[in-house]
């Protein structure tokens, strides 16, 4: 009797951290694959949450211990996923300087992990000169960028600045993030993608490295 990902993708709507890390463990133990461990679990899961969040019909709290049952979940199959990480490249995300949020950002960083993409968290708060050095130092094909606040957005800019500045601009494509973020701020900033949500993130720079 095969485990059946509707019931991972539930565990982690319902924020059952233990539950949604044995089934994923079962999954793997029974040879489903990773991909599909997470595109039809823990994806669908937090997509899920993210539409509850967004209709209120989720609060803080339990979005927060959905989003620890997803990452708790995927560290079990991260192994595994970072097997197939290299043929995607790298990519290195953070959240702005004077910005604490990362719920989003770290939802994004899970996708694209479990879309083969080897990342480097920087974390929250980060400084501009963090993401510029973060470039050079791991030379990602991917510098994702998430803010939350309209206080905070400026910094998105300057970041693309500090990498012009350094001579890289060229070297990485920037894909932005964050609530208040919209197209036409990342066309203004120069950014070469923007995210409305994480799976679109994932889905736009896929686009985005086939258009060439
Ligand atoms: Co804050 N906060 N917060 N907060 N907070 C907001 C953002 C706010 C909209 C609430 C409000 O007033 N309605 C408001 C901002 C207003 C504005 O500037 N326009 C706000 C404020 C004002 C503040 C404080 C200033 C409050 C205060 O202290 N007076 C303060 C600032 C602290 C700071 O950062 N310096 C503050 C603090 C906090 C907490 C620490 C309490 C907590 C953060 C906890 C944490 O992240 N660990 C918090 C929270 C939880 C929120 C809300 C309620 C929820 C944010 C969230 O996690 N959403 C938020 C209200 C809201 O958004 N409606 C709010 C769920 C998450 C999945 O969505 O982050 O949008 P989101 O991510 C989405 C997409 O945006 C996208 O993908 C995700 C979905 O798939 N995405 C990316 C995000 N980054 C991406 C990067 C990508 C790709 C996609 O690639 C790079």
């Amino acid at each position: 009797m095969g485990v059946d990902l509707s019931k991972l993708s539930e565990s982690v709507v319902k924020g059952q951290i233990d539950e949604a890390r044995q089934l994923t463990e079962a999954a793997v133990e029974e040879g489903v694959s990773v991909e599909d461990i997470m595109n039809q679990g823990l994806v669908v899961g937090m997509e899920t949450v993210g539409q509850k969040w967004k209709n209120d019909e989720m609060f803080m709290p339990e979005v927060i211990r959905s989003a620890k049952a997803m990452s708790n979940a995927m560290d079990s199959i991260r192994s595994e996923l970072e097997k197939t990480a290299s043929g995607m490249g790298t990519m290195v995300i953070g959240t702005v300087a004077g910005d604490l949020h990362d719920i989003g950002k770290d939802l994004a960083a899970m996708m694209f992990e479990g879309a083969g993409y080897k990342v480097v968290n920087l974390g929250i708060d980060q400084p501009n000169d963090a993401f510029v050095e973060a470039v050079k130092e791991h030379k990602p094909k991917l510098l994702g960028i998430s803010a939350l606040l309209t206080t905070t957005m400026p910094r998105m800019g300057e970041i693309i600045n500090g990498l012009k500045e350094a001579g890289i601009r060229d070297e990485v494509a920037v894909i932005i993030g964050g609530a208040p973020v919209t197209d036409d701020f990342a066309k203004e900033i120069g950014a070469d993608i923007y995210a409305p949500n994480a799976r679109a993130g994932v889905e736009r720079a896929e686009e985005y490295f086939k258009a060439g």
